[in-house]
């Protein structure tokens, strides 16, 4: 390949001839004005001289190897925990592009704005330049993504998030379409961040902050709220969903994508154990956050998962909660604000075995049983390499993806929603999602436990005004021929004593089973006014300790009072967003109501 000309110390083996690319690092270089341009290969010696690099910078703690083979650990900036909604802004010439429920700028003023705050911003320091790929090798589904960054913390994420290297040079050719991500973090600070986004451009800048959802732009920020962007344009979907495939004993395997908003158990669901009862069933993971889903030439609606890892809430994941992922995450992680132990392990609450006598906090201040305040926050986070998944499905890298049989969305709901119904059609499930409620929990600044409208659960991540998504939603139906069915879950209910009506976790197969069956026939169910419901008699509790068909009855109480308060929370939403809510939704409302 070509020398580089570039007019600024080049490092690393990364190297393109495209000529789009190197104009625009050149420009990018040009205004950060770094010492020194790093061309990220992607290969593993690469990995090795950057993970070193970043523990001699004290970036990353190595870990104990032995117990924890090539994990480490990142501490951040304490007011750097979690994405921030009202720093995240969505660029488009008109304001109602973005829709009342994104916060907006005119792209010349925000790229002037953030051009005047990345001027320098990278003198003394070295810009990487990281290629990446959202999407298996190959598939016509998949993007290429270049983000430029100077944190070496994002880099090594980026490796294992997205797959990342000459692959995504191999991909782009000579083309010049691909996302153009700028990352700088300035000094970290909450009144200088900014995540902006340029769907128009197919480009985002991204300043002031080192959080996985605000800087690993291949995430949220391309494949999301980008990718919604696009996919309405070019007749797919991107979606908040995790992917899974489920595997009965008799080897028949049914895909099943599903919504929930962040921290609300997607990658325990993607990950999910069958009980011992539910002999010879498999789960296998496609993905645990992401899917982009189009319409196959068989008529069915197929989805990959753009990512190549895991980047999950730590807190709580065990032996019981999810053995899948404390196996995916015993080697290759890198570890961000759990608690650190005197002999180089990590910890968190709800972690398998013993608390520590004594350990440093996601802080590093030092943490005893005694402490009031919590050693691992609870947004810290796992980042895994999704091929040390023991359960990764067998076609999570096929460029064509899987078809999808069912599309579950779901919130964190204490009253009111059962923990399954079936929506009578495409255009109802479309209704169910569009006003989906739930909890707000720590992966968003502010607002905790507070219930707000998060429609699909892409409140936070749809790149334009939210009613025109909802078309989108309509219009797709006219693709696909063969439709999901679409189900709404919530294993979150309690009774009044604050108890949980359902246990949950591995558990959740039980329902996953009903909906397995559903799709394919074989099970029965009973109408209500908010969907098709299981029987307790077609609903499998057999081998559950305690678990009484009375206790599933209340689980599924369809409770008047509160569906009233519901119809009302849901209309704030519905009013917020009328200019462009279609008129499907509002008869869907209606036709509810009457129900009710
Ligand atoms: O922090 S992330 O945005 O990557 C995860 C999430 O909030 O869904
Ligand atoms: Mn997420």
């Amino acid at each position: 390949m070509a020398k580089l000309l570039m007019t600024k110390t080049t490092l690393g083996n990364g190297n393109t001839d495209n000529q789009s690319v190197r104009r625009w690092v050149e420009a990018q270089a040009k205004l950060c004005q770094p010492d020194q341009i790093y061309w990220c290969d992607g290969s593993e010696a690469e990995k090795e001289t950057l993970t070193a690099e970043a523990v001699a910078q004290g970036i990353l703690v190595k870990l104990n190897q032995e117990k924890l083979p090539g994990c480490y650990y990142h501490r951040s900036n304490p007011n750097d925990v979690a994405r921030v909604e009202q720093c995240t802004f969505i660029c488009t010439p008109m304001q109602e592009e973005a829709g009342p429920t994104n916060n907006w700028m005119a792209p010349k003023a925000m790229y002037a704005k953030l051009g005047a705050m990345c001027a320098g911003a990278m003198k003394g320091r070295t810009m990487y330049v990281v290629p990446y790929l959202m999407g298996p090798p190959g598939s016509p589904m998949t993007k290429v993504g270049i983000e430029l960054t100077d944190s070496l913390y994002v880099v090594l994420s980026m490796r294992i998030m997205a797959r990342m290297g000459e692959v995504a040079y191999k991909q782009l050719g000579d083309s010049d379409d691909f996302n153009r991500g700028l990352h700088c973090m300035l000094d970290v600070n909450p009144d200088r961040r900014f995540i902006a986004h340029f769907p128009h451009d197919n480009a985002v800048i991204s300043v002031g902050s080192n959080y996985g959802g605000n800087v690993l732009l291949g995430k949220k920020c391309l494949a999301l709220r980008i990718g919604s962007f696009l996919g309405r344009n070019e007749g797919w979907m991107a979606e908040h969903m995790l992917i899974l495939g489920v595997e009965s004993p008799a080897g028949e395997k049914t895909y099943v994508a599903a919504a929930f908003p962040s921290a609300c158990g997607k990658t325990n669901f993607a990950m999910m154990v069958p009980p011992a009862h539910f002999k010879g069933w498999k789960i296998w993971t496609v993905g645990d956050d992401i899917a982009w889903m189009k319409p196959g030439e068989d008529g069915r609606l197929y989805a990959i998962n753009p990512e190549a890892g895991y980047f999950g809430v730590v807190p709580g994941t065990n032996s019981k909660s999810n053995p899948t992922a404390v196996q995916t995450i015993a080697r290759d992680t890198i570890f961000t604000n759990v608690a650190l132990t005197p002999d180089g392990d990590v910890w968190w609450e709800g972690k398998d075995g013993p608390v520590p006598k004594e350990c440093l906090d996601w802080r590093g201040n030092k943490w005893t049983p005694d402490s009031k305040e919590k050693a691992a926050h609870p947004n810290s986070r796992f980042a895994a390499p999704m091929k040390n998944n023991p359960m990764l499905d067998p076609l999570a890298n096929d460029p064509n993806g899987v078809p999808i049989s069912a599309i579950i969305f779901g919130g964190r709901r204490a009253d009111t929603m059962p923990l399954v119904y079936q929506a009578f059609n495409w255009i109802h499930g479309v209704y169910i999602g569009a006003t989906m409620g739930s909890e707000m929990t720590a992966a968003a600044v502010g607002g905790l436990g507070q219930v707000r409208r998060d429609p699909m659960a892409m409140l936070p991540f749809c790149g334009y005004d939210m009613g025109d998504y909802f078309r989108h939603w309509i219009v797709m139906r006219k693709l696909i021929k063969f439709t999901p069915r679409i189900f709404h879950v919530n294993w979150f209910r309690k009774d009044e004593a604050g108890n949980f009506l359902w246990p949950g976790f591995g558990e959740n197969m039980r329902v996953l089973k009903w909906i397995v069956d559903r799709c394919n026939g074989r099970a029965n169910a009973v109408e209500t006014p908010l969907g098709w419901v299981p029987y307790a008699k077609d609903f499998d509790l057999s081998g559950l300790a305690d678990y009484s068909s009375e206790k599933f009855d209340r689980v599924q109480t369809i409770n008047y009072d509160d569906w009233r308060r519901e119809l009302l929370q849901q209309d704030e939403l519905f009013m917020r967003i009328y200019s462009h809510l279609p008129k499907e939704l509002i008869f869907q409302r209606e036709l509810l109501v009457a129900r009710l």
